[in-house]
């Protein structure tokens, strides 16, 4: 008999809510949630079947026989695995004390579990893969706003004007952002892409600005002083709700359209032709603040430029604008009960520096690759184990070899996946979880207009000898004598402990697998916001306090990015719509659709260098090379060459992914210590390599 499973999307981190059709303990449909997201999903969802039957992804725990990375593993029990860690962990926390051993996890909403069990064991030292994603965009809110990146929802269905300065938003998606974006163009609205290349988003969108490599800055700026010159934006709000104002005209008054227009190589006329339509459309104007946003020394002040033109503009809290993400308190629910909230905070500095050596850093999940400077040098103190659950940091941080130099310190490298990470290739155990529809996850907030409650539940039993997140660290908790701060052995349990305040029960999730708190949006009265900016002064602060004490400016002198010395370009990179970092390659049906990554060139440079469309390249770092098929085009900046990010893996048990294409993070040698010292992100756009022909047999499977 059919049955209809609710449950969450586990092929990227969006989590988009999905509904499972089983049939006979198999499943048989995935589509996404009919009332959230009309039934879609995208490639990469739709894949889940593929990654269900596919076995080659860790089948049992596996310890490490020989050396890190040489690929000879014992399959073992869970209990012998368990053991295995819960004794060293021990033995570590006895010599070194419980703060050298790290927690790294993706992020994402169910944090709680882990944060649980790194706290309970008494250290302070969470993180995750931020630091090579959105922590300068995040950083950049909370300076102005005093609320980070999750803090606001985009209304973007409602906009007037959608400008995204580098958010591929049509690619590198989210299924209902996505939706919204359509929408938007349907009811007439405009939206302007500012990319060194042309996108999906961009052949959609009503204007594209080709800006030279790096020059975002600049033309935020530019933006900035027309609508100050011009005077298009919201006085009053900005006479109620900000501090800094004075500062920041005095600051623009170099930064011209002319100017800005020459520094980033666009038309000037189409730039005035842009600002005449804002000054019209707003405040139903929303300048994206960035995902990732590109990644150049000065991204987090063209990030926070982006956040500050949102301000002007006057589109927070208004239909078609930014507004406050909504939480259950706005619904009058009590919130879920959280694992974590129950264990006594570890009263240590974190070994990342984050909280005290850096006080402008947000202190939730800190800066994973500052960990490495820990390692290396014993300063604060040493870190002697990691664990990565879903993370994996040799494909998320660049320089691979820098990365195992420091982990040579480390004494216990665990990776908690349900694949064969970059990483878990090299630790000494692999704990393999169930895949997403193979098990059930807790109950978690999704805050937005509409605030829900919602969970993972279990389509069908795991294949292998797999467990869920929940399992896995209850029992190694026990193991370790914190048992009780996971109170429960069944998943029923742990749900029910979770929703006892909230007045909700586990039934109420039978028909939808959610429950919306609200029937209608939720919108804060926008003459009365005081108290919602959690800033030093509580307002909006052009002039960010707690930069000025971290004596760091918040409006920056902009600088130039440099040129590509001579014979070489910059590596960009970004995502494929039918992929998920590395994660994705070796699935059977995305990689029928995309085998292996291409590297763009463009015409001009490619016809210098005798490369033609289709030809074998190789792409040269300093000590590293990768060797991929070329993609001559007019459409990318001549500076720049662009290759999705995940490709070219290592692990000899991924068939198909192995050596497919080339990594664009191993070429990326020297960046692990270059950080926006402002925003915390890795400057990922900061690499030159050299192009050449490549005299290679491209069918010779040969080490990168
Ligand atoms: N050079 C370069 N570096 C980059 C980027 C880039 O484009 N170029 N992109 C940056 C960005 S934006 C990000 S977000 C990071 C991403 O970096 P990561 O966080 O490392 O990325 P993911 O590939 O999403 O996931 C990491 C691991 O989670 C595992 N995983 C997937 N599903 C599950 C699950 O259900 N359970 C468990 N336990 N594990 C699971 C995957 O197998 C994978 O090994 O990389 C960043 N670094
Ligand atoms: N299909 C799919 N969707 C995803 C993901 C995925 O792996 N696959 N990952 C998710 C994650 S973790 C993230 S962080 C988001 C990232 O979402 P986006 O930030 O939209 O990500 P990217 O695809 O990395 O796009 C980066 C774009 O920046 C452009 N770029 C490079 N240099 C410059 C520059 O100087 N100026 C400008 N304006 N543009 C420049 C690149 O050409 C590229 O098109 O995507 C999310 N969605
Ligand atoms: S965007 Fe696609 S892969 Fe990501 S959660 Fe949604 S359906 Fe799954
Ligand atoms: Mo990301």
């Amino acid at each position: 008999m059919k049955r209809t499973v609710w449950s969450m999307c586990g092929m990227c981190s969006v989590r988009c809510p999905i509904r499972v059709e089983v049939e006979d303990g198999e499943v048989k449909w995935l589509e996404g949630s009919p009332k959230l997201l009309g039934r879609a999903l995208c490639a990469k969802g739709s894949a889940g079947m593929a990654l269900l039957k596919d076995a080659e992804r860790p089948q049992q725990p596996l310890i490490r026989k020989g050396g890190r990375g040489a690929g000879k593993w014992e399959p073992v029990s869970w209990y012998t695995a368990l053991d295995y860690i819960a004794d060293k962990l021990n033995k570590i926390k006895e010599k070194y004390g419980a703060r050298s051993i790290m927690l790294s996890c993706r992020g994402g909403p169910f944090m709680d579990l882990y944060k649980a069990f790194i706290h309970g064991l008494g250290s302070p030292n969470f993180t995750n893969h931020d630091s090579g994603c959105g922590r300068n965009v995040h950083h950049a809110s909370k300076s102005l706003y005093g609320l980070g990146r999750k803090g606001f929802i985009y209304d973007i269905k409602n906009a007037r004007h959608l400008v995204l300065f580098g958010r591929n938003i049509l690619a590198s998606l989210r299924i209902a952002e996505a939706n919204q974006v359509m929408d938007m163009l349907d009811n007439g609205g405009s939206l302007t892409y500012v990319d060194v290349r042309q996108t999906i988003t961009g052949i959609k969108a009503t204007r594209f600005f080709q800006v030279r490599p790096g020059t975002d800055y600049a033309l935020a700026l530019g933006m900035i002083h027309g609508v100050i010159k011009d005077c298009i934006y919201d006085k009053d709000f900005i006479e109620r709700y900000t501090t800094g104002f004075d500062e920041l005209a005095a600051f623009i008054e170099p930064y011209t359209m002319e100017w800005a227009a020459k520094e980033c190589g666009i038309k000037l006329n189409k730039l005035k032709q842009f600002m005449e339509e804002i000054s019209i459309q707003r405040p139903r104007v929303i300048f994206h603040p960035g995902w990732m946003l590109s990644r150049y020394k000065d991204s987090f002040y063209a990030s926070r430029a982006l956040h500050i033109l949102n301000v002007l503009m006057g589109n927070i809290e208004v239909v078609g604008g930014q507004q406050f993400a909504k939480g259950p308190a706005d619904c009058g629910v009590k919130g879920l009960r959280s694992l974590d909230a129950q264990v006594p905070k570890p009263d240590e500095k974190r070994a990342d520096g984050v909280g005290w050596r850096y006080k402008h850093f947000d202190k939730g999940p800190g800066l994973f690759h500052l960990f490495y400077d820990a390692m290396i040098t014993g300063d604060p103190y040493p870190i002697k184990a990691v664990i990565c659950h879903r993370h994996d940091p040799f494909t998320c941080f660049p320089d691979i070899n820098a990365q195992k130099e420091a982990l040579e310190n480390v004494e216990l490298l665990v990776s908690v996946d349900t694949h064969y990470s970059e990483f878990g290739w090299y630790s000494d155990v692999i704990l393999p979880e169930s895949m997403y529809l193979e098990r059930e996850t807790q109950i978690v907030t999704q805050k937005g207009p509409k605030p829900r409650f919602i969970l993972r539940q279990r389509a069908v039993d795991p294949k292998f000898n797999t467990k869920p997140g929940w399992e896995i660290y209850k029992l190694l908790a026990d193991r370790l004598g914190i048992g009780q701060y996971f109170p429960y052995n069944r998943i029923e349990e742990l749900w029910q402990w979770q929703l006892e305040p909230t007045g909700y029960r586990i039934e109420d999730f039978q028909r939808d697998g959610f429950v919306s708190l609200t029937d209608k949006p939720i919108m804060y009265d926008r003459e009365n916001l005081d108290g919602r900016f959690k800033t030093p002064s509580g307002k909006i602060e052009f002039v960010s306090q707690v930069l000025t004490e971290a004596g760091i400016p918040s409006l920056k002198e902009y600088e130039s990015p440099q040129r590509p010395p001579k014979g070489r370009v910059r590596l960009i990179f970004g995502r494929s719509p039918v992929h998920a970092h590395g994660h994705t390659i070796n699935n059977p049906l995305l990689h029928e659709l995309m085998p292996e990554n291409t590297l763009w060139i463009n015409k001009r440079v490619a016809s210098k260098l005798g490369i033609k469309n289709g030809d074998w390249v190789d792409v040269i770092g300093d000590s590293q090379k990768g060797t991929v098929r070329a993609h001559v085009t007019e459409f990318i900046h001549p500076e720049a060459a662009y290759t999705v990010h995940g490709f070219g893996r290592q692990v000899p048990l991924q068939s198909r992914a192995y050596h497919s294409g080339m990594s664009d993070q191993k070429l990326q040698e020297g960046l692990l210590q270059l950080m926006d010292q402002a925003g915390g992100g890795l400057c990922l756009c900061e690499k030159f390599v050299i192009i050449r022909r490549s005299p290679r047999n491209p069918r010779r499977r040969v080490e990168l």
